[in-house]
């Protein structure tokens, strides 16, 4: 599986994790890094995702840059080129997803410059690098666990802010419209992130409506089929250094549902 690890640079760390993490991570830069199979949809982020009892890492990449995953995904990554040294991985912290909540973090390519991360029960630890940049117009999974955590942000205990940015569409589909996926959740009455059969369902539906029927409605490539405009977006993520190829070994893959 190819993913687009996308870089996403800490601007402010939340209450919780600030005096944990900023005294080992001074003046170097340190970034959340998610991994995507939708970087077309990127312009449409609204927020970034980790799973509240996951563990990350703070994995030194060279004498700059710190990048925040999984220590599963900062090893493979130490394979694929993306470390200074290969196969070398240094971590400078461990910290629980809870304590990352209310951090705020560049959203490359995004209408919205800056998102916060939230938490999502479904992130696997096992798959990508156990961050999601989450885009509710054309993700079901992210639309149905924004608008929980909207509902439901004293329960959370997040600032109902931080759940507030707008959602914005992004790719036009001739069945779902404008925003893909919360057409689909409601049409398919996905009442929460736990109706996890009939999300799976409607994640299928969004991944092949986009992919074979949509079309861009911002961005560079704007009016072009998402087909031929994925891997551009891609490589102009890439080429600004937002971005890098990010892919999970064989054998480790948690694959979606058929
Ligand atoms: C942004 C995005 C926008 C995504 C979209 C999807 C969609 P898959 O499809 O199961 O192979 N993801 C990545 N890592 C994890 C994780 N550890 N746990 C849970 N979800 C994860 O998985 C690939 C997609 O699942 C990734 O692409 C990521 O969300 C999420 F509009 O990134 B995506 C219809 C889907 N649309």
């Amino acid at each position: 599986q190819e993913y687009t690890a996308l870089k996403m640079e800490v601007v402010q760390w939340g209450a919780e994790a600030a005096p944990e993490v900023d005294a080992k991570t001074q003046g170097k830069k340190v970034f959340f890094i998610a991994a995507t199979l939708r970087p077309e949809t990127m312009y449409g982020q609204t927020n970034c995702y980790v799973g509240p009892n996951i563990e990350y890492g703070l994995f030194t990449i060279n004498d700059k840059d710190v990048y925040l995953c999984t220590e599963r995904a900062a090893r493979n990554m130490a394979f694929q080129g993306t470390t200074q040294e290969r196969g070398k991985v240094e971590c400078l912290a461990k910290i629980k997803g809870n304590k990352l909540i209310g951090t705020k973090i560049n959203a490359p390519f995004a209408h919205h410059g800056q998102v916060y991360i939230l938490p999502m029960e479904s992130v696997l630890p096992g798959k990508g690098t156990g961050v999601v940049t989450s885009v509710p117009s054309d993700s079901p999974d992210d639309y149905a666990n924004l608008m929980e955590l909207r509902k439901k942000a004293e329960y959370y205990k997040i600032d109902p802010q931080w759940a507030a940015l707008e959602i914005i569409p992004v790719i036009n589909t001739p069945k779902y419209g404008d925003v893909t996926a919360e057409t689909l959740v409601k049409q398919l009455k996905i009442q929460s992130p736990k109706d996890a059969v009939k999300l799976a369902e409607a994640k299928e539906i969004a991944y092949k409506e986009g992919f074979y029927n949509g079309k861009m409605l911002v961005g560079s490539f704007k009016g072009m089929d998402v087909q031929e405009a994925k891997n551009k977006v891609r490589d102009e993520m890439i080429a600004a250094g937002l971005a890098f190829p990010y892919a999970e070994p064989e054998g480790r893959i948690v694959s979606r549902s058929a």
